[in-house]
């Protein structure tokens, strides 16, 4: 499949691509196809070939799990009530500033495998569970260390505000002066994130905190995102909207006017399924608004130890059209050309066209709905990455 094209998911058949130096240099079909004096073809064999998937939201790199919270839920506690009472988010950064950098890296490369096993070429690995200067960059080395290491493209985004850590409990303006300002100059300083992320909610930041905080991003030239209208309604997609963030993510209590100020921004809506589904939530973002007024759609896993502790894209698919009513089509765009959007990489990777990254994933199957249909089964035959 390719972008562009008129037919369903932009299909082409019995279609060839062709790659050099890691970039696409062609793709169509065979019969249109020049002369190349190629050094190497592979024949698929009819198979499907997609995009690499592009998994744009996660938290891999943290210490620890939450296994026991989750027990603690089933017998009734909320997950507002766990992160109000010190467990939650500061309970995994508790493990996450006891963790040794080998000890991240180990733990999380296991998760990216499972995300690479289905198909994952690019993704993007958020801090956040360090909450303070020599933690937060700690994570984020790691993180791009597995770029370095592994076969996949990581983009880092810096999430330094993504909860008050134990020291500045009731303060969290004074916390986000250290975010936006020694924290921040570290991690740019280092070139140790792509990207600058805030969780604006009653239990996090505030508008106010959040608007800071991107001022701040934005005088040392890094593009913001924002973890937004998950558990209420702060207006923080439309605050991000207003400066230009790349995407806005979670959303479910988002309203018109959010919508309405992302379609004109050109902001992507990076939709959850995993956090709504184990957060057993039932306000469903706003789906057809968000059509109405053509806001791209983008799907992530959410991957993190308390919200989502989900490694699936397939899986991430499979829900966003059982729970949000996508449609297959969405869902693959979700995980390819708007993920890439959500990534600013727009130009790079997400779609089958000359020009961009040859990363592609190859699957067993007779029509590529069966991706989002099957639940728990991986039809990946083949993942190329950078062309090899
Ligand atoms: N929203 C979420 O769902 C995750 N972070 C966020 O801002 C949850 C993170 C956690 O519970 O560890
Ligand atoms: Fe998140």
């Amino acid at each position: 499949m390719a972008a562009g094209a008129s037919a369903p998911y932009g299909a082409i058949e019995d279609g060839l691509i062709a790659a050099k130096d890691g970039r696409i240099v062609w793709v169509g079909a065979r019969k249109d196809a020049p002369a190349f004096v190629a050094r190497e073809t592979v024949d698929c064999g009819g198979r499907w070939i997609t995009p690499g998937l592009i998994d744009c939201h996660t938290h891999l790199v943290y210490g620890g799990d939450r296994a026991h919270e989750f027990e603690l839920r089933l017998q009734g506690a909320s997950y507002e009530e766990i992160a109000r009472a010190g467990g939650g988010i500061l309970s995994t950064v508790k493990a996450t500033r006891a963790a040794s950098e080998a000890e991240l890296f180990t733990s999380a490369d296991t998760r990216l495998a499972a995300l690479m096993e289905e198909g994952v070429t690019s993704v993007e690995i958020k801090s956040g569970y360090g909450l303070e200067p020599q933690a937060e960059l700690k994570q984020l080395t790691v993180a791009r260390r597995l770029g370095r290491e592994r076969s996949v493209r990581v983009r880092t985004t810096f999430l330094g505000a993504h909860a008050v850590p134990p020291e500045f409990a009731g303060r969290s303006g004074a916390y986000i002066d250290l975010v936006a300002g020694p924290m921040l100059d570290a991690v740019a300083a280092q070139g140790l994130a792509d990207a600058v992320d805030v969780f604006c909610e009653g239990i996090a930041f505030s508008p106010e905190e959040t608007a800071r905080l991107f001022a701040a991003a934005k005088a040392k030239g890094l593009p913001v995102k924002i973890h937004a209208e998950q558990l209420s309604n702060l207006g923080g997609a439309r605050l991000a909207a207003e400066h230009g963030a790349l995407s806005a993510d979670h959303l479910e209590y988002l309203d018109e006017a959010g919508v309405t100020a992302m379609a004109k921004a050109g902001t992507v809506a990076v939709i959850l399924p995993g956090a709504f589904y184990f957060l057993r939530e039932t306000q469903k973002p706003p789906i057809e608004l968000l059509r109405q007024h053509g806001v791209p759609i983008a799907l992530a896993t959410d991957a993190n130890p308390g919200s989502s502790p989900l490694t699936s894209p397939l899986l991430v698919m499979n829900m966003a059209c059982t729970l949000f009513r996508l449609t297959p089509e969405e869902a693959l765009a979700g995980l390819t050309r708007n993920a890439a959007k959500a990534l600013g990489m727009h130009n790079e990777i997400g779609t089958l066209e000359a020009g961009k990254f040859c990363d592609l994933a190859i699957w067993e199957i007779e029509r590529p709905a069966e991706l989002a249909y099957r639940i728990g089964f991986n039809p990946l035959h083949a993942r190329i990455w950078n062309g090899q």
